[in-house]
């Protein structure tokens, strides 16, 4: 049996339609888990929205429509773009879904037979856009008299009947868990940051409003709604049958491997979600990948600045395969990253349409030409030849590496480096010379070469999976040996199998605006 994996990305808000972004969590998350697809594993990919809390409420009470309405209306925009970007999710779980209630409380009612809900008084300060208990020593006042938390959102006093959950008693077991397991939260200053704040004392928390009713009904307390967070979080284990905690399905998948989320929601992730795991007795994810956030030209995409992008636009103009490599190309991930149309633009006329593009353009249209459109025959190999294969060979391994600290960009930039060897290699041996005086040597050459694009291709398929797929047709890759198993020296291309007439893989980018 394969081992599992199962993924997740966080579940955005719908309350408005999806932003850049939530694009990128869904195609990192997507691009992770078609690799260890691709690398044997039987992968649970999860994703979907966030449709309670008090900024749904408010955002429809200034629309003048129901939260309802506004869920429906903006979750299957959601659904829309996961699709348009090539996602592979094997679910997408909308939290107003029965099966999510029904989750919510169950666990909700381990929380109380474990003796950590108690009902008592909240008084303090809550951030809306974050949906956010924060202590007054982490909120500042303004030069506009704002006072605001910790992630500079507007925060206000809060005072209502409300159910505590006991977070001051896991205080120690989450510093030992983060002791125990220093791969919980990557990259590691993410883990620091979450091992400082509870280091400093952890309250209780709050975790029910009375003060509006959209949400999920509190077991026994129907004057209650669970706090946005509770219910939220537990999508993960919603997602694989909970509260059934005995099905094929939550056996198989229970704890996830990966949770994928954006650095502003980390202490919801390593610190909120392991504590209500404990109580409840369930076990606990192995890891959580706090990405960085995707900045206009630097700056935070905001409406009132009107430098939104919508990753509709961008996925039209610039073809899907193109955006997913950008993004994950152009930033290391775990990091902040800038995009503008312009640079967009560059990076796919030179990595995607120059260095790889171009390699296979030239080489291939020469095999079409001169060798009756098969793979051809290689004669004896030169050292420059074993070295070039020996790169190939090498990348698997690097990738695989890189991908233990979900390091995408790495992965990307092994492979790049393999595509400017091969056109240095190219460029090197001169086949269109070398054709006139030396045949064999000719087919060498373009034989090295469409070896190499192979083990690109194939390695390729979980950034830019349709082109990927397209040259692993045009290199004469059988279907069914296009897994990570395949790569290296076990199974080279056969020669004298036929070719396709080759086509463009990506094609050049000219102008770089949408
Ligand atoms: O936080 N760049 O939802 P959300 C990169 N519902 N990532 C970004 C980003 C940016 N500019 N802006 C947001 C929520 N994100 C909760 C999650 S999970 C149980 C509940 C990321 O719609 C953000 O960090 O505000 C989060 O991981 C995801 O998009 C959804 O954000």
């Amino acid at each position: 049996m394969k081992p599992k994996f199962y993924i997740t990305t966080a579940i955005s808000y719908p309350n408005g339609t999806p932003h850049i972004g939530h694009a990128y969590e869904a195609m990192a998350t997507d691009a992770i888990a078609r690799f260890m697809r691709l690398d044997g594993h039987d992968v649970y990919f999860l994703t979907g929205v966030d449709e309670h809390g008090l900024k749904m409420v408010q955002t429809a009470e200034k629309q003048g429509i129901s939260v309802r309405e506004l869920a429906d209306r903006n979750t299957p925009v959601f659904k829309r773009m996961v699709e348009a970007l090539g996602c592979t999710n094997d679910d997408f779980i909308r939290t107003t879904e029965p099966r999510h209630h029904a989750a919510s409380q169950a666990i909700w009612q381990k929380m109380v037979d474990a003796g950590d809900i108690y009902p008592s008084t909240y008084a303090g300060w809550y951030s809306v856009r974050d949906e956010a208990y924060y202590a007054e020593t982490e909120t500042v006042v303004g030069e506009d008299g704002v006072r605001r938390g910790p992630q500079g959102t507007p925060v206000e006093w809060t005072e209502e009947d409300s159910y505590f959950f006991r977070l001051s008693k896991f205080e120690q077991p989450l510093l030992d868990h983060y002791e125990k397991n220093p791969d919980f939260v990557l990259p590691r200053e993410r883990l620091n940051e979450v091992r400082s704040f509870v280091r400093s004392g952890l309250q209780d928390l709050s975790i029910s409003r009375t003060t509006f009713d959209w949400g999920v009904k509190v077991p026994g307390a129907e004057s209650h709604v669970m706090y946005v967070w509770v219910d939220a979080l537990t999508n993960y284990i919603t997602g694989v049958g909970y509260p059934d905690t005995g099905s094929e399905s939550f056996k198989r998948w229970w704890p996830a491997d990966l949770h994928v989320i954006g650095k502003d929601i980390v202490r919801f992730h390593a610190v909120y979600w392991p504590a209500f795991l404990m109580s409840a007795g369930l076990d606990l994810p192995k890891r959580v990948f706090a990405h960085g956030f995707m900045l206009n030209r630097g700056e935070k995409m905001s409406k009132s600045v009107g430098n939104v992008i919508d990753p509709f636009d961008l996925i039209e103009h610039f073809g899907r395969d193109q955006v997913r490599y950008f993004f994950l190309r152009e930033a290391p991930f775990g990091q902040d990253g800038n995009y503008s149309p312009e640079a967009i633009g560059t990076r796919i006329n030179a990595d995607l349409a120059n260095d790889l593009g171009n390699l296979a353009q030239r080489s291939l249209s020469m095999v079409a030409k001169h060798c009756n459109a098969v793979v051809p025959q290689p004669g004896e190999l030169r050292p420059q030849d074993e070295t070039m294969l020996a790169a190939a060979d090498a990348l698997f391994g690097k990738a695989r590496e890189a991908m233990k600290t979900q390091s995408l960009h790495t992965v990307l930039a092994e492979t790049w480096s393999v595509v400017a060897d091969a056109n240095r290699y190219f460029a090197g041996e001169e086949p269109w010379a070398v054709r006139k005086t030396d045949d064999a040597r000719f087919r060498t050459i373009l034989y090295v070469t469409a070896e190499v694009l192979r083990q690109v291709g194939i390695l390729a398929q979980p950034f830019t999976p349709e082109a990927a797929a397209k040259l692993l047709d045009l290199v004469g890759a059988p279907k069914d040996e296009r897994e990570f198993v395949h790569l290296g020296s076990g199974h080279r291309l056969k020669p004298g199998a036929p070719l396709p007439n080759p086509t463009a893989i990506f094609p050049r980018h000219v102008e770089a605006r949408p």
